[in-house]
């Protein structure tokens, strides 16, 4: 019991990577804390996103918590970019590890949390009708956690099996032998491709959008890399918890200037055969401001892409024809392209021929009928605002999240919002920045945990940023948000991909140095400039 009024300290709601790390960062400061987590195991994305080939495409170390160099030390990853039962496992040995698991409860799904203005508590409710008070809430319920389906008439009417990549069934599903569909191909479906490929009897890529996919250029991690690694902890924490990108790619130090058209093109091959997001932090300077120097990149892909694929037609359609490398979230996986060399494989291209609905059989587009066995969506999420919105949260005078949202979310930092007190989200819109998702996220739960114990070791238990709070932030946001690389306005960034979705940018433009220098000028002042108070008057 945290006081009369509570029943807790800190409530975290999700167990994924941000709220394992709230949840350890609030046990650790001395807080009561409980953590209620909708899955019956913790992981978030990584428990649910279990399909064939779910990985990483940041470097695993560099993804992974770098909070304490033993758990660095004892940890050791086997790919440079580890699967996803490898990053579950790696989760529940945190939660293990640091004593967490007595602090979670599983199968906790939360349906409402009222603001109690009287009691300056939250009340939180489950799926099950449990009841929490939390003086603070912690909602780390992640950008990427709620499933989005398309909206195709007859969804439903399907007999086979259906899943969402989001939502992968826990029993492997056997594709051997079997008729199936991908709808999509942004990471997901870039990823279960070639993972299956091979074992079906015939796989069809329903593709809206070409996307940029490149190789992910993964690698084991032998023993002297890992040695080096290890050697070099406290080099690598201090880059990944300072760098824009917050991951350890070289940056190329040099603008597309520098080089002669002949020594570009050697640069980008360099670039292809690099790991990861690296295609876009180790780039030219330019790259993601310089639009002529993206196009000739882009170019450079796109013959990529003619030499691998052997079917001239089936290239041009995987083709991006009018969207810059990095607009859109670009996929990095391995054989994406050649999977489409086998007898397998068809790819359908949806802006020839849509989808016009989904019946029992299979999938009719304007052009013919399919028949399935499982069709696959991988159809991505509601991103930034879906778990939020959906949370039945209510903050000051009952205001419905969801209604003071509906044009899009305004919000504090990217985890705070004016008429919401003592209600954080970690991770949400406007949390990540263009690089490392868990960097992004750790930077706003160690101001969040500091303003806690600040406000703990000052009497004041009220956290709600003002509104010039929130102005002075969704300013930067809509001035920076037009210069981003990930300006496509046609992807989830911009909440684009969801029916009747308001669009609006859902990223921080600013990266992690605008984050600080807000953060900072808010705590400059004793309260915060307003934003801490205290409820006993
Ligand atoms: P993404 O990146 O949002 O990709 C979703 C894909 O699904 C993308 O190709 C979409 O095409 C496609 N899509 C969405 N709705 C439809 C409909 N109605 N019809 C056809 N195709 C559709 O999700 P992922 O799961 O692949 O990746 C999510 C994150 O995981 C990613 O950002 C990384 O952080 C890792 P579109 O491009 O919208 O035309």
């Amino acid at each position: 019991m945290s006081d009369d009024k509570a029943d807790v300290d800190v409530l975290v709601i999700g167990a994924g990577v941000v709220g394992i790390y709230a949840l350890y960062r609030a046990v650790e400061a001395g807080f009561s804390a409980v953590t209620l987590e909708a899955g019956d195991g913790v992981g978030g994305v990584w428990y649910w996103n279990r399909y064939p080939a779910a990985r990483f495409d940041s470097e695993s170390y560099t993804y992974g918590y770098i909070f304490s160099k033993e758990l660095f030390d004892e940890w050791r990853w086997s790919e440079e970019f580890a699967t996803q039962p490898e990053i579950e496992s790696y989760l529940n040995h945190v939660v293990d590890r640091f004593e967490l698991r007595r602090h979670i409860r599983t199968g906790a799904r939360v349906v409402s949390a009222l603001w109690d203005e009287a009691d300056n508590v939250w009340v939180v409710t489950t799926a099950q009708g449990d009841t929490l008070r939390a003086r603070w809430v912690i909602s780390a319920t992640g950008g990427l956690s709620v499933p989005n389906y398309p909206d195709i008439d007859g969804l439903n009417s399907f007999q086979g099996e259906a899943h969402h990549t989001g939502a992968w069934p826990h029993t492997p599903l056997d594709f051997s032998g079997k008729r199936v569909a991908i709808i999509g191909n942004g990471p997901s479906g870039a990823q279960l491709l070639p993972a299956i490929v091979d074992v079906v009897e015939a796989v069809d890529l329903y593709q809206r959008t070409p996307t940029w996919t490149t190789p992910l250029n993964n690698a084991p991690i032998e023993d002297e890399r890992w040695q080096w690694l290890s050697d070099n902890f406290d080099e690598i924490a201090t880059v990944l918890n300072t760098s824009p990108s917050g991951f350890l790619h070289e940056p190329a130090g040099k603008f597309s200037t520098d080089d002669s058209p002949e020594e570009r093109q050697a640069f980008y091959e360099k670039i292809w055969k690099s790991p990861g997001f690296a295609k876009l932090t180790a780039n030219y300077y330019d790259m993601t401001t310089n639009r002529e120097v993206n196009l000739e990149f882009c170019e450079f892909l796109a013959d990529k892409i003619r030499k691998i694929v052997d079917d001239p037609e089936t290239a041009e359609r995987l083709i991006p024809k009018d969207q810059l490398f990095g607009a859109k979230r670009p996929p990095f996986v391995a054989d994406y392209f050649e999977s489409f060399n086998k007898p397998s494989a068809s790819l359908i291209a949806l802006r020839e021929t849509p989808i016009v609905r989904i019946d029992a059989r299979g999938i009719e587009t304007t052009e013919q009928h399919r028949d399935y066995d499982i069709i696959v969506y991988a159809t991505g999420f509601d991103f930034g605002t879906g778990a939020l919105t959906r949370m039945g949260v209510k903050g000051h005078g009952g205001l419905d999240l969801s209604v003071d949202w509906v044009d899009g979310p305004s919000d504090f930092g990217g985890f705070s919002a004016h008429h919401m007190p003592n209600f954080f989200f970690p991770g949400g819109p406007h949390g990540a920045g263009g690089g490392n998702y868990p960097r992004y996220s750790q930077d706003q739960v160690d101001w969040i945990m500091k303003t806690l114990i600040y406000a703990r070791e000052h009497g004041f238990d009220r956290f709600e940023p003002t509104a010039a709070h929130q102005e002075t932030w969704m300013t930067m946001i809509e001035t920076l948000a037009p210069l981003s690389i990930f300006s496509a306005e046609h992807s989830h960034y911009y909440g684009a991909n969801v029916e009747g979705k308001a669009r609006k940018f859902l990223l921080n433009p600013g990266g992690r140095a605008k984050l600080h220098e807000i953060l900072d000028g808010v705590s400059a002042t004793h309260d915060f400039g307003g934003a801490l108070s205290s409820s006993v008057r």
